[in-house]
């Protein structure tokens, strides 16, 4: 029932805003993604932003998912990254908020511009029961942000139920899932969480709570 209504919405968002894209960053949602698209042939291209201090896990189910499904890489500017490394050092981001958004700014933010120029609509694994930040979103919206259509198919499912869509579709994952990290991001950047935690408490961990999102979902999709 929900993988048919997911199919179909995902089959409606390739027909009427071609060329649309789906955002990876190869967590668990993003993977029932990928697999919805691969499995039924939707004309859906994928791209992930490889910030260059993503985790050997991550690179490692990349790796496992360019055997069967084209991957588009975007990279960050090299010279805005050798400016900033050059001028705070490569681990800045730790010491202040502000140094940690202009990180991500170079290596997600302005990467992701670069990916979506010239698409139709983008789709992310974004799920309502992430983050309390979160709450307010809905299924479809404009981004004004980028200038073109967002769309968050998963956003009323359930951990379990993508868990469960992993499970019966033998979808491969990131291992660090089974490490106790549910929510994955930059490595410097995202520690495992102890039972209780909130699912966002590993990312960017030393800050709080209020100033964690990375800037690529920021506006009110
Ligand atoms: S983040 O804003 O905190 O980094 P999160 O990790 O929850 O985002 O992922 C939410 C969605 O954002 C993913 O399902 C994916 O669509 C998109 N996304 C996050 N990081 C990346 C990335 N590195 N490359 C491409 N898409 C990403
Ligand atoms: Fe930089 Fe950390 Fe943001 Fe990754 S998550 S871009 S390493 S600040």
């Amino acid at each position: 029932m929900m993988e048919e209504k997911l199919r179909s919405t995902l089959e409606r968002i390739a027909k009427h805003h071609a060329p649309a894209c789906l955002a990876s960053s190869f967590g668990l949602e993003d993977m029932v993604l990928i697999d919805m698209i691969a499995r039924h042939g939707i004309a859906i291209s994928v791209f992930t932003l490889d910030t260059g201090r993503l985790p050997e896990e991550t690179y490692r189910l990349m790796q496992k998912v360019f055997g069967d499904t084209k991957i588009e890489v975007y990279f960050p500017n090299q010279d805005a990254v050798a400016e900033y490394v050059g001028e705070n050092g490569p681990n800045a981001f730790y010491d202040s908020v502000e140094l940690r958004k202009a990180c991500c700014r170079i290596r997600k933010v302005e990467p992701l511009r670069r990916a979506l120029a010239g698409k139709g609509a983008w789709i992310t694994g974004i799920r309502r029961q992430q983050s309390p930040t979160r709450g307010d979103l809905v299924e479809a919206a404009y981004d004004e942000e980028n200038g073109l259509h967002k769309f968050n198919p998963l956003l009323e499912w359930s951990e379990k139920e993508i868990w469960n869509y992993i499970r019966a579709h033998d979808v491969p994952y990131n291992a660090l899932h089974d490490k106790g990290y549910p929510s994955i991001g930059c490595a410097p950047c995202t520690r495992a969480i102890t039972k209780g935690e909130d699912i966002r408490a590993g990312r960017w961990w030393w800050e709080d709570t209020s100033a964690k999102e990375c800037g690529l979902h920021l506006k009110k999709a």
